[in-house]
């Protein structure tokens, strides 16, 4: 049986993703920094798979290796890697953005993923085998306006999925790259800081992608044959053409 890690379990995609691989008995490392979400969702899905929760807020190097190491014998050995904690925070013009959207953008969305990777990778290496999903996004395919830093920590997360791939295969450790439009979770709430008004707007007359039909496309990727590696995935609504081409009814 795989044991899988989830960072960002809490909600969205992650959420969606933990609750999927639950029902093929993947086993379960679930991380966040909301506790009490985390141990919801332990209470639920214990019932199908063996769950173990770690609060950690991926901007600390050292939190991040301190969680990861602390992990019992049973959940030691990591053979899937879901990156996807992250988030927009902002979107304005360059000339307005906010010192502290952009530096949670880059410290999350880039180097979070940069420090998990770090200390899930040795294990993976020594057991000669493993796989790392990055999620990114269409955003990291293409820029748009007042997108500016929350595209370039996605191209910076697309970059890492070439690199790790060049890096990493010789080692057997697979990395794919996730790369889904609009999707219907928290993330437009955290982008405009709590506006729901503003948030559900994004979605207006049209049907987004729901985290299940990300989770959908995760699972492909990871339930492949060992010599199968799916490599890159854009997943759109069907209402949508490019970063800023829908079609709204
Ligand atoms: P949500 O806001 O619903 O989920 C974001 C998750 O990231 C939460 O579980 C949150 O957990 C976690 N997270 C955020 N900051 C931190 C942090 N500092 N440390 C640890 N965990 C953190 O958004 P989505 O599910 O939509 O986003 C998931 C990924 O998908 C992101 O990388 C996003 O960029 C990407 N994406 C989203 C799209 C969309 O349209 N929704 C489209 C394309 C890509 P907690 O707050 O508990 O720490
Ligand atoms: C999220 C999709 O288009 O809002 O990554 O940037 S978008």
């Amino acid at each position: 049986m795989k044991t899988a890690l989830i960072t960002g379990a809490t909600s969205g995609i992650g959420e969606a993703t933990a609750r999927l691989f639950a029902q093929h008995q993947i086993r379960l490392v679930l991380c966040g920094r909301r506790q009490d979400r985390l141990a919801n969702l332990q209470a639920e899905l214990g019932t199908q798979t063996a769950v173990h929760c770690l609060s950690f807020d991926v901007r600390h190097a050292e939190e991040v290796q301190k969680a990861i190491d602390s992990l019992p014998e049973n959940f030691k050995n990591i053979d899937i890697l879901i990156n996807n904690a992250g988030n927009a925070h902002g979107l304005a013009a360059i000339q307005d953005g906010e010192l502290a959207d952009w530096d949670a953008m880059i410290d999350i969305n880039v180097k979070g993923l940069l420090y998990v990777s770090k200390a899930v990778i040795p294990q993976m290496i020594t057991a000669g085998q493993g796989h790392i999903v990055n999620i990114g996004s269409i955003a990291g395919k293409e820029v748009y306006a007042n997108g500016n830093v929350y595209c370039a920590s996605k191209f910076a997360v697309d970059a890492l999925s070439q690199g790790m791939r060049l890096d990493l295969v010789k080692h057997g450790i697979k990395v794919t790259g996730i790369n889904p439009g609009m999707v219907e979770t928290e993330f437009s709430l955290v982008r405009f800081k709590g506006d729901a008004q503003r948030a559900k707007q994004v979605y207006n007359g049209l049907q987004p992608l729901t985290p299940h039909d990300v989770a959908e496309c995760i699972w492909f990727a990871v339930s492949r044959p060992a010599h199968v590696n799916i490599a890159d995935m854009i997943i759109f609504p069907s209402a949508q053409a490019s970063s800023t081409v829908t079609h709204r009814v």
